[in-house]
């Protein structure tokens, strides 16, 4: 409807910093796996008019006039996620994966309540129950984490979560590459008589296109977010059972619990990507989203690479550079230099500090929304090798090899 040019004749100073994020983008590849690249449809809506219309409340029950349009939508988009992900009930205002979090915690918990959740080190989140975080603030965290080989050991969970007694146990991860088996989460939770909540924020993509378990038969609530490999726009969704969702008045937890005016625009868009979530080309994309991510992390391990657990069943995977004789920022810093862009990340027991870290957390779904296949995916983890090896080196023949990528895969020609 409105484009770039409009804000480059009314604000110039902020057309700036758009048009510079685009030419980052366009000329960097993208290996952050929270990140992806949304289509032209969901930029659109994003920046339509549907951002000038208050409607707190739910389709049919508003507290403003004059939502019947807005309600069209918001029901669109309720409808698409149920068929994608096959569940009864869906909240799709949450504007992110934290805020839904936060709503589901504010149905089920009360302040002082015992969850668990996997430690941010293991790959958790923080509104998993980090101290720094409302829900470590609010609430008696036991943190779980991964064993010495980097996996999730189930038998210790079952030991903990009997032993503490959690009221609510979260599971899914922002770094951990393993397959997640929501149906043995399940029955720990059953086993403490807890609330099972799955976070699928990192996995939502591979989950609705067959690549991962579903949690949606086990957990009892299911957050996530719209924007990583969903390729939506940035916001978050609660899903659950009807039941469930009655029980813990999951709709009120949202609005007027937690949140107000819910954001329409961007709700248009999460109706658009979860529309195109349902082509048969995602599923084609999320399939090789994973190839590629296995053929990356192969190739790392082939150029003297330590990943985590040996590799990834997912999008993601989380290198231990400290073979490498380096810590996750240095990376982080030198790969941005050979623009290539990734987050430095805690390794399992790490013994760096958070904003030092020994390691770098790279993902597949942005460089495979471009297009990138398993032969760009060993050429990039050549680049990554030659630059972390090489720290001192001149940068311009790493760039060059990135421009090759980039301009052979062009994004918002
Ligand atoms: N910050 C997100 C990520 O990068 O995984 C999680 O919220």
């Amino acid at each position: 409807m409105y484009d770039i040019q409009e804000v480059i004749k009314a604000d110039p100073e902020v057309a700036k910093t758009i048009e510079d994020e685009l030419a980052r983008q366009k000329a960097h590849v993208e290996l952050i796996a929270s990140e992806n690249i949304v289509s032209k449809a969901v930029m659109a809506a994003m920046g339509s008019i549907m951002t000038n219309k208050y409607a707190e409340g739910y389709p049919g029950h508003r507290y403003y006039g004059g939502c019947e349009y807005v309600d069209v939508v918001e029901d669109l988009a309720r409808e698409r996620a149920k068929k994608l992900f096959g569940c009864e009930y869906v909240n799709v205002q949450p504007h992110s994966g934290a805020q839904a979090n936060m709503a589901a915690f504010f149905a089920v918990l009360n302040p002082g309540d015992t969850i668990m959740g996997m430690g941010l080190d293991s790959g958790g989140h923080l509104s998993h129950g980090h101290p720094i975080n409302m829900s470590g603030r609010y609430f008696n965290v036991v943190p779980y984490e991964v064993d010495e080989k980097g996996f999730i050991d189930y038998d210790e969970v079952k030991r903990l979560a009997i032993e503490t007694k959690p009221k609510l146990i979260v599971c899914g991860a922002s770094a951990y590459a393993r397959k997640i088996d929501f149906k043995k989460f399940r029955e720990i939770a059953d086993a403490c008589g807890a609330v099972l909540m799955a976070d699928i924020a990192h996995i939502a993509g591979l989950v609705a296109a067959g690549e991962h378990m579903s949690p949606i038969p086990y957990a009892h609530i299911t957050t996530t977010t719209t924007h990583k490999t969903l390729r939506g726009p940035r916001g978050g969704m609660i899903m659950a059972s009807q039941e469930v969702a009655d029980k813990y008045k999951l709709n009120r937890a949202v609005f007027p619990g937690i949140q107000g005016g819910p954001l329409m625009h961007v709700i248009a868009a999460k109706a658009v990507c979860l529309g195109e979530a349902l082509q048969p080309s995602y599923k084609e994309y999320i399939h090789q989203v994973v190839k590629n991510a296995d053929v990356l992390a192969n190739a790392l391990i082939e150029r003297g690479f330590d990943i985590i657990s040996g590799g990834t069943d997912n999008h993601l995977m989380l290198v231990d550079l400290r073979p490498k004789g380096i810590t996750g920022k240095q990376a982080e810093n030198l790969l941005w230099e050979a623009h290539i862009t990734c987050n430095k990340n805690a390794i399992p027991n790490d013994p760096e500090k958070p904003t030092i870290t020994s390691g770098i957390r790279i993902g597949t779904p942005a460089v495979t929304t471009r297009g990138m296949k398993e032969d760009d995916m060993v050429e990039i983890a050549d680049v990554i090798n030659h630059v972390l090896e090489n720290p001192e080196a001149d940068r311009a023949e790493d760039i060059a090899r990135i421009k090759v990528l980039t301009d052979r895969y062009p994004i918002y020609e």
